[in-house]
């Protein structure tokens, strides 16, 4: 039997089970690789003292990366929450001894139910530490933004324009997703000369809790399993727009999107993919 593709996330547990980690290993099981975790915080808000991110320890995170490399080894991994500078220093320490293809960086700042992912003095690190090693970054547009020094992003242009300012930052690739567009969800994806959109229909839905990371999840196990970053960014888009179309209620909060939909239902809408070149 052919051993699956492996793949590390390290990320933010939530507890929740939507985003995170959660939907990381969710979503790597979904796409037959192995999936493997390194947990740099646990966010879960406490309903006394209101406190929401509970950081894990630098020892704790060398030795969860340290005990998964000599277990089983990656062939690709992504980041989500990080959130300080010391993780995301000690992130891209680690990243550097080890012999990687896939690098897939998901700069993730703020969640859905508005708890702060990302300390303000962070972001200096993430753009000069780990963005120059990815193979992807993949800003939400209030992300680009805040990367872009809170530069204000509205339109498709808007998107591709911060495409190309992101991609001086050493990234091979940067995927900007316009999930908060009006009209269709479009993303942009820039590697140096060609802008590709990909637009998916826009789903009526606020049950869209964690659906940064499970799209970021489903790009890396693609690129782990050896597609390329065009194949597995248009693979993953439909993986998500499948989660969210078939995404759920279950109390009064943004509730998640269903991992599984693809496998279930199968591929719910095309993509329509353009290119032009710059
Ligand atoms: O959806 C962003 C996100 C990422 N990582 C963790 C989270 C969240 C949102 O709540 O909790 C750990």
């Amino acid at each position: 039997m052919s051993k699956p593709s492996r793949v590390l996330t390290i990320a933010g547990s939530a507890a929740g089970g939507s985003a995170g980690i959660q939907a990381d290993l969710k979503t790597f099981q979904e796409l037959d690789v192995y999936g493997m975790s390194v947990v740099t915080a646990i966010v879960g808000r406490h309903p006394v003292t209101n406190k929401n991110v509970h950081p894990q320890t630098i020892e704790a995170i060398e030795a969860q990366f340290a005990t998964a490399n000599m277990q089983v080894g990656f062939d690709a991994l992504k980041t989500g929450m990080l959130f300080s500078k010391e993780v995301i220093e000690k992130t891209a320490e680690l990243i550097s001894t080890i012999d990687i293809k896939d690098i897939v960086v998901d700069p993730v700042m703020v969640g859905k139910l508005d708890s702060k992912l990302l300390k303000d003095d962070a972001i200096e690190a993430l753009k000069e530490k780990l963005i120059p090693l990815s193979s992807v970054i993949t800003p939400n547009m209030v992300e680009a933004s805040i990367l872009l020094d809170d530069r204000p992003l509205h339109t498709i242009d808007d998107l591709k324009q911060a495409a190309i300012d992101l991609h001086e930052l050493g990234p091979d690739y940067v995927l900007v997703k316009g999930g908060r567009l009006k009209g269709p969800a479009v993303d942009v994806l820039y590697e140096g000369t060609t802008i590709t959109t990909l637009e998916a229909p826009r789903i009526n839905t606020v049950n869209t809790s964690g659906a940064g990371c499970t799209y970021s999840a489903a790009i890396t196990a693609y690129l782990a399993k050896g597609k390329s970053i065009h194949e597995a960014v248009l693979l993953a888009k439909s993986f998500i727009t499948t989660a969210i179309e078939h995404s759920f209620t279950y109390t009064d909060q943004v509730g998640p999107t269903y991992h599984a939909a693809e496998r279930k239902y199968g591929e719910a809408h095309e993509i329509i993919v353009k290119t032009e070149t710059i």
